[in-house]
């Protein structure tokens, strides 16, 4: 057993790194490059890029350790069938999740748009989960993935911060994991929103989570 001491919020948090993944939410070129849904949805998707460079520190460190290393990716088949029509019929018509754009159909699987941006493009031997819902638990194969590794505690990094990383964090928390989120690692369309979803994790003496961030989380892996 390995354990270290990350520093965070609301307390320090003891961790088995055997025992931590690092998990990467949906780092894909459809929220953080223009042309795809986080743009049809009317963001200014430039917001996100500054969780690029943090990710690749920790996911470069996650790596020399030999972490297991998750990535996930939202997105659905090309015949819409895992897609509730609730999803879809939302927002313009011609932009919807489906909709032809400049990387391909908006959120489908196989698309260049859903496709994890290059700077954090997964390597050989890693894990790469795709979700069709917010959260990276519900109907996929995660907890399975997770509980036959033996993990306890997750760093959760990736976009947005108050959708679909609060999603998963809320979702692991319940099914008894720590989870530990760097805050600069994670990012919003909305800056309040990633200020207040950071704050929400961790108060009540962190009733979801830890927030922490990557030079902290990085010193206590190193
Ligand atoms: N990955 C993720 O957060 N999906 C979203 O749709 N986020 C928004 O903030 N729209």
């Amino acid at each position: 057993m390995a354990y270290v001491t990350v520093d965070a919020e609301p307390e320090p948090l003891a961790i088995d790194v055997a025992k931590t993944a690092l998990v990467l939410i949906d780092m894909q070129r459809d929220f953080l490059e223009a042309g795809g849904f986080g743009e049809t949805l009317g963001n200014d998707v430039s917001l996100l890029g500054k969780a690029v460079r943090p990710c690749q520190a920790v996911l470069a460190l996650a790596r020399k350790k030999g972490m297991l290393v998750i990535h996930t990716r939202e997105g659905h088949r090309p015949d819409l069938s895992d897609a509730p029509k609730a999803k879809v019929e939302r927002g313009d018509p011609r932009l919807r999740i489906g909709a032809a754009g400049p990387m391909g159909r908006i959120l489908i699987r196989g698309e260049a748009g859903h496709d994890i941006v290059a700077s954090l493009y997964p390597i050989a031997g890693e894990t790469v989960i795709d979700k069709p819902g917010k959260g990276a638990f519900y109907a996929t194969d995660l907890g399975a993935i997770l509980h036959h590794r033996g993990i306890e505690s997750l760093i959760v990094c990736g976009v947005t911060t108050e959708v679909c990383v609060h999603t998963t964090v809320r979702e692991a928390n319940d099914r008894g994991y720590r989870c530990i989120v760097p805050g600069d690692c994670c990012g919003s369309y909305f800056p309040e929103f990633h200020e207040v979803g950071l704050r929400m994790i961790k108060a009540q003496g962190g009733i979801f989570g830890w927030v922490s961030d990557s030079t902290r989380v990085m010193r206590a892996l190193e």
